[in-house]
């Protein structure tokens, strides 16, 4: 399988609020280069470099105002004189105004941000907009031929909505190429998302579209983050209404019960026919994963990728989460050497 990889993802390092303190991201590069080294260890395939592309590839699915935003929003903290990592401390909820966007930088931070787990450094929109070729790098590999890629993309992006950054996210990766396969002239798309923590972000994107389906495995949102969305009552709306598909899961949850939900998961995305298949890639569902909260093995990241394939489709894997460092890339690579079983 063809890897999708860039260093430029190290210009991104950053702090997070957590447990009421500010500490180093559980986010951080030795994810993506651990990763790397196991892909070339077990020889999954050639590993090629993105191609650059414009920005209004990436406001295909964000706002341009938002895309805007994180382009400048470094150059804007820091003219402030200000030399440590750019943080939100104030969040536009309910009734607050969210359609005038404020000229400080402050005010910015805070209309596009959903938590403070998304800190700009000097380097991130570097490593953001990088992130982003990755994964649609990887889809122009789907478009010329091949039957499975693997962007390892880092920062990861499904948490990031049209407008807003959260978890770690900034640009949405995967549904970035999601929309580049559907503007490549395909008809239909799904995202298939197994990371630990629900894609709020890509739900979003694509609620109210028949042309992209999404389909979620997560911690339930009642017990994790990001606690607002991924209910299985959220089914889509309008023309999109039936192609959203969510499967919260409880804390503790090991492959029995994982494995019969991702089966089924697979079957509802085989229906509906797609030209290609998303997949994003989270290995937080690992038993020692140290912000999550499921129990799987490295052996049962094989049978993910086994089912996965059983799809049967073009499959672009995007990276997203998992943060035991020592395991990451067993457990990512496992899923890729399980889809090419
Ligand atoms: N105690 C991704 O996996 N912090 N993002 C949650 C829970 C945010 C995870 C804290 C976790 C975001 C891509
Ligand atoms: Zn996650």
């Amino acid at each position: 399988m063809l890897t999708i990889y860039s260093p430029a993802h190290r210009l991104h390092h950053a702090t997070e609020l957590k447990d009421g303190l500010i500490k180093p991201c559980f986010e951080m590069p030795s994810r993506a280069d651990t990763i790397l080294a196991r892909v070339q260890a077990v020889g999954l395939g050639e590993v090629i470099t993105p191609r650059d592309y414009d920005t209004s590839r990436y406001a295909r699915v964000h706002s341009e105002r938002y895309v805007r935003f994180l382009e400048n929003a470094w150059a804007e903290w820091s003219a402030l004189g200000r030399t440590h990592d750019a943080l939100p401390l104030i969040w536009p909820v309910r009734d607050l105004r969210s359609d005038i966007e404020p000229e400080h930088i402050d005010g910015k931070l805070g209309l596009y941000a959903m938590d403070a787990g998304v800190a700009i450094t000097a380097g991130t929109w570097e490593a953001v907009r990088t992130s982003a070729n990755l994964a649609l790098t990887g889809m122009a590999a789907l478009e010329a031929g091949e039957d499975s890629a693997f962007a390892l993309c880092r920062p990861p992006g499904h948490h990031a909505a049209a407008e807003y950054m959260g978890g770690y996210c900034y640009l949405n990766n995967a549904a970035i190429a999601a929309q580049a396969c559907l503007d490549g002239g395909a008809k239909r798309v799904a995202v298939l998302d197994v990371d630990y923590h629900h894609g709020n972000g890509t739900q979003s994107i694509f609620y109210h579209r028949a042309d992209a389906m999404f389909v979620s495995l997560h911690g339930d949102p009642k017990q994790s983050y990001p606690y607002f969305l991924g209910h299985k009552d959220e089914q889509g709306a309008g023309a999109g209404l039936g192609f959203n598909h969510n499967y919260p899961l409880p804390h503790g949850t090991a492959w029995d019960a994982y494995g019969a939900a991702l089966a089924h998961a697979c079957r509802t995305i085989a229906a509906y026919a797609p030209d290609a298949v998303v997949v994003s890639l989270g290995v937080d569902t690992f038993k020692d994963d140290p912000i999550s909260h499921f129990q799987l093995d490295n052996e049962d990241f094989l049978r993910i990728g086994e089912t996965v394939a059983g799809i049967g489709r073009p499959t672009l894997f995007v990276m997203e989460g998992g943060y035991m460092v020592d395991d990451i890339g067993i457990n990512a690579v496992n899923v890729l050497r399980g889809f090419e079983a």
